[in-house]
């Protein structure tokens, strides 16, 4: 039996058509129309709701505390940031579209409209690849329109809109001899059908914010209208659903918000709470992270990045339906995180084996793998639950895993990246850390979409005012929920200093309040406002500031940046013995390469720290394209001549050849010459 009978074209029009049928709630009528006839939609100049809308639309969502603001109405001026993402559109997005190009990934679709006769190349989820870096093209036009950039992606996205079948089924590896397999159970759990469908409506949808334009976005609900509703779900009469790489879930719900149609909304439900009528194996729930209830799950567990966007799905549910069992469960798993299984990088995931979570506070250093997505992932999900609860833990995870765990992954030029993120590497092993290409290259446009996408996450706004969770130069030109028009200035050289200026300027003076973040990491804050402080600033909160405010107002805050030395809980065992150092957002690390002991990169873990003592800072413009070193008192046991594996009657002296550690940012890693380095470092009493 067919699963997915080919349409008519008559039929297949009519089939499209009829998703005018939708419930819409007023205002979203004009994106709406924009959806429902096509002709005019392709020509659309930007103009309408779909340009108001943030990183994921939360205008309407009835649960969510926090409403996030469009990515256009802020502008990240020259700081931290602006390199970074200045790279990623002139040499990261460039770049990797030419290697998915050399690897054959839009031959895929091309062959499927006989362009080419080059074979099938990559695994089974090379087409999210291509609609991951079509993602990252939607948010960076969102900031930029950039003419060049969207012709290059309206052309692939025509070859791909031209592969979808009449049914509304696409995907490039389930053809041909494969064509069989489709949608069965065991194909579900592994062949990411509905894991390459959610990127492609996150890619259409971040896309149709950008410029209007509805074309890839009417190719994923073609599927979803054609192929998913009718088929699938709960009842007799439908198929189960098994989402063998969640993924689906919150794509399906930001289409729910962007359509106003709540059958997506409702499908996604239905798969976050999975079917019985797919009998899955104790390890393949584990894994996959679904299949059973989400609101059953206890603790993070198998694949990383699969349990992080399973969070995002359900906490995407939660802030549409308030269902309190999701956000009971999702509390319980993020304490789980926090507690038992983060990396202090934000990264998470400590096998390589299975890409998965260990046990409670495993987390080996060398062999971590910190995925980039799954890092991503946790900054995806706790961007989420922080719009759920306004809690600020939620901004200081998003805070950790953005400038460590996530910024580690592409490298300084751009071009490199890093799919696994360790803690700590040995460069006599051989393993090469960072590349251009992998055959599985789910990180490097996961890296580009989440740079591209970056201003979306510096504020919100509530009903009584708007949160700032993030800190660089940077200006938001958006409005309160009175309709007040606000620019918000931010002046700072963080993180490299603490001090930020931020310049209120309502379009006419009005009470409200102003949520400033104050890091975790600051233990000593100060905040003013005109010149006059403002008690109350917690480490870790958010200080409200209510007042009337005038557009001549400036707050200023200052953080404490004074490097710390942290350890973990002594239940790390592989942290056990050692320190690492933090200063501000960033977590430090010593590369091999920048100490003065002239050990061999195999005899790197003969450093220590020496506790108790003093870091001194130095900012180096001409090193890694800018960047701020410590010096820590520190020392090494050299290698002895007869250096066994066991040795007895050691002494102090074979351990203890002072020397000053160099540390750098953490993020920049692996931007030189092939380097051992550390961030958890063994270390001595002083
Ligand atoms: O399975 C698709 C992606 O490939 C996963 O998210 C990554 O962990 C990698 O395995
Ligand atoms: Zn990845």
């Amino acid at each position: 039996m067919k699963l997915f009978p080919a349409l008519s074209r008559r039929r297949f029009l009519s089939t499209a058509a009829s998703t005018a049928a939708y419930s819409l709630v007023a205002h979203r009528r004009a994106a709406a129309a924009l959806l429902n006839s096509p002709n005019q939609a392709a020509s659309a100049e930007p103009s309408g709701k779909w340009m108001d809308e943030g990183v994921i639309d939360l205008s309407n969502s009835p649960h969510a505390r926090l409403k996030t603001v469009p990515v256009r109405s802020v502008t990240i001026r020259d700081g931290f940031w602006l390199p970074r993402r200045k790279t990623n559109v002139e040499a990261s997005i460039p770049s990797m579209r030419d290697e998915l190009v050399n690897h054959g990934r839009m031959n895929n679709f091309l062959r499927l409209e006989k362009k080419t006769d080059a074979p099938q190349q990559g695994p089974v989820y090379s087409d999210s690849d291509i609609y991951k870096w079509m993602e990252a093209v939607g948010f960076a036009l969102q900031s930029e329109p950039q003419p060049a950039l969207r012709s290059t992606t309206e052309g692939m996205i025509q070859a791909v809109v031209a592969a979808q079948e009449p049914s509304g089924y696409l995907n490039t590896y389930y053809v041909g001899d494969h064509a069989p397999q489709r949608m069965l159970p065991a194909t579900q759990e592994t062949g990411h059908e509905l894991y390459n469908i959610g990127h492609l409506l996150q890619g259409a949808i971040a896309y149709f914010r950008a410029t209007g334009d509805p074309t890839l976005l009417k190719a994923g609900m073609r599927f979803v209208d054609n192929c998913l509703l009718p088929n699938y779900g709960p009842g007799p009469d439908k198929k189960p659903i098994v989402a063998g790489h969640p993924e689906i879930e919150m794509s399906l719900i930001e289409l729910y918000r962007t359509t106003g149609n709540r059958q997506y909304l409702d499908l996604a439900g239905y798969i976050l709470h999975g079917n019985e009528r797919i009998p899955l194996k104790q390890s393949a729930i584990v894994y996959m992270f679904c299949g059973i209830p989400f609101t059953s799950r206890t603790k993070l567990e198998g694949h990383a990045v699969r349990a992080m966007y399973a969070c995002c799905g359900a906490t995407d549910y939660y802030l549409e339906t308030g269902d309190p069992a999701y956000l009971k469960t999702l509390n319980a798993l993020w304490e789980d995180l926090h507690k038992h299984q983060m990396y202090i990088t934000g990264g998470v995931g400590a096998r390589s084996e299975g890409e998965s979570f260990g046990e409670a506070y495993e987390l080996p250093n060398a062999r971590a793998y910190g995925e980039s997505c799954a890092a991503i992932g946790n900054m995806m999900w706790n961007w989420r639950m922080l719009a759920a609860t306004g809690d600020a833990r939620h901004a200081d995870v998003i805070e950790r895993a953005l400038y460590n765990g996530i910024n580690s992954g592409m490298s300084l030029d751009g071009k490199l990246y890093c799919y696994r993120n360790p803690l700590a590497h040995d460069a006599s092993s051989g393993d090469k850390i960072r590349n251009p290409w992998y055959d599985t290259t789910c990180c490097p446009p996961n890296l580009e979409r989440t740079l591209a996408s970056l201003p979306g996450y510096f504020y919100s706004t509530a009903d009584d005012g708007v949160y700032v969770h993030l800190y660089d130069n940077s200006e938001m030109k958006w409005k309160l929920h009175s309709g007040t028009p606000i620019t918000l200035t931010q002046e700072t050289k963080y993180p490299w200093e603490g001090t930020v200026r931020l310049a209120v300027k309502p379009a006419k003076a009005d009470e409200f309040t102003i949520y400033v973040r104050i890091p975790s990491w600051s233990q000593n804050s100060t905040v003013s406002v005109n010149g006059k402080e403002v008690d109350g600033a917690k480490a870790g909160r958010y200080l409200p500031i209510r007042r009337p405010w005038s557009a001549t107002d400036v707050i200023k805050l200052r953080f404490d940046m004074t490097p710390q030395v942290i350890r973990a809980n002594p239940a790390v065992t592989d942290d056990t013995g050692r320190i690492a150092v933090q200063r501000g957002p960033r977590v430090f690390c010593i590369e091999q390469l920048d100490q003065t002991a002239g050990l061999t990169p195999a005899d790197f873990y003969r450093y220590s720290a020496r506790l108790q003592s003093e870091t001194t800072e130095h900012y180096d413009p001409n090193l890694l394209d800018g960047v701020l070193t410590l010096q820590h008192p520190g020392s090494y046991s050299a290698p002895q001549p007869a250096d066994a594996l066991y040795s007895a009657n050691v002494t102090a002296k074979d351990q203890d050849t002072a020397t000053f550690l160099k540390l750098i940012p953490y993020y920049a890693w692996a931007n030189r010459e092939e380097s051992s380095m550390q961030v958890w470092i063994p270390y001595v009493r002083a």
